[in-house]
């Protein structure tokens, strides 16, 4: 790899400065992203693997970031087991078949990785664009973020009737997660054949569970999945909104890097964890719509705060709205890579 500064920093080893990577760097905030969007369906952008590399391929052009994320989303699992897929411009991803009962858990099916060849395909087209430049970031939604779109039918503020699942019938959510979770472990095993040099676990919604339901609901799958994969050499990072407070059970699971949302002071996070695990993050997106030096002096107050941390990943708390502008990502991402150690 030419630039090793992200899988260094991801195995807790001394890098020159951070490495930064953007979740949803692949998106929508980029006009050239447009451009792509306006003559496919988000489904076919995903599906053809050259269109799927075009998109991965636009921050690592435009940006200069030290890791590309593979184009795709976090619902291709959900489809691949049976759910009828769709996502519409304004209201976002829909399941029409949604799971809310015994039935619907049964019908799922979970030798699927056949149908999610074209992910494979489309990472092996984004390592030879990529030529060993930068890693190339591959993931997957975690159970029960997964879970909550399959109930829901789609997104949700709430997730009434996802928490109506696991309290009153427990023994059918962890029959849905189990299923999920192995499709998943499958999918991700798929990732690393394919060649992909890392992974992240997207449990994005988890901070909607209390402690002990986080522990019960999430947590035992994620920890099922970091400990089925072929992962030698292959940095994995565990992903959630809430990590501020699950960070500590997060860590029990073994990933190789930690990534926090905003809420927290991230040295702190650090020294609570284990030396080994690495943490990425956590400034808070919305600091992308500010004024540039208030971006610079936010980056920079991190920077200090973990100067002389091994194993500090550059990351938001959380992904890149789609209306911040393309150039105070650019102007951050430049930041970034002018500050020494
Ligand atoms: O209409 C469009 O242009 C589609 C918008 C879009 C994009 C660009 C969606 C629909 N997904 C994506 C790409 C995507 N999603 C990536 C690509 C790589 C990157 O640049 O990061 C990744 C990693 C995801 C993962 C994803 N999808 C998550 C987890 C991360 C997160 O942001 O929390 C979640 C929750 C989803 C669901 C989803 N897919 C799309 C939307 C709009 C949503 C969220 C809807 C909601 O709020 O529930």
């Amino acid at each position: 790899m030419k630039n090793n500064l992200f899988l260094d920093a991801a195995f807790s080893r001394p890098t020159e400065r951070p490495p930064v990577w953007m979740m949803r760097q692949a998106g929508r905030f980029m006009p050239q992203y447009w451009e792509i969007k306006n003559k496919y369906s988000f489904l076919e952008m995903c599906k053809t693997p050259e269109i799927a590399a075009d998109v991965t391929m636009l921050p690592v052009d435009l940006l200069g970031i030290d890791a590309a994320i593979l184009f795709s989303d976090i619902l291709v699992t959900g489809e691949a087991m049976g759910g009828e897929l769709s996502f519409t411009q304004g209201v976002g991803p829909k399941f029409a078949n949604p799971v809310r009962n015994a039935q619907d858990i049964d019908r799922l099916e979970t030798e699927v990785t056949d149908r999610l060849q074209y992910v494979a395909d489309a990472i092996k087209v984004i390592q030879q664009r990529l030529d060993g430049s930068i890693p190339l970031i591959g993931f997957a939604g975690a159970p029960f973020t997964v879970m909550s779109y399959l109930v829901e039918g789609g997104s949700s503020k709430d997730f009434k009737l996802t928490k109506l699942l696991i309290h009153n019938h427990p023994e059918l959510a962890h029959r849905l997660l189990a299923k999920i979770a192995k499709v998943t472990t499958d999918y991700l095993n798929l990732q690393i054949a394919a060649g992909v040099n890392a992974l992240q676990l997207f449990d994005s919604w988890a901070l909607a569970l209390s402690w002990n339901d986080y522990q019960e609901f999430s947590h035992r799958y994620n920890q099922d999945i970091i400990s089925g994969l072929n992962r030698r050499n292959i940095p994995v990072i565990s992903f959630c909104k809430g990590s501020s407070v699950f960070a500590p059970i997060m860590a029990e699971a073994r990933p190789d890097v930690v990534s926090i949302d905003w809420n927290a002071d991230l040295l702190n996070i650090k020294k609570a964890l284990p030396a080994d695990i690495a943490v990425q993050g956590n400034l808070d997106p919305h600091i992308l719509y500010a004024d540039q030096p208030v971006i610079k002096k936010q980056i920079l107050r991190l920077f200090e705060r973990m100067r002389g941390e091994q194993g500090f990943i550059f990351n938001l708390g959380h992904g890149i709205m789609p209306d911040i502008p393309f150039d105070n990502v650019k102007y951050a991402i430049e930041v970034v890579k002018e500050f020494k150690y």
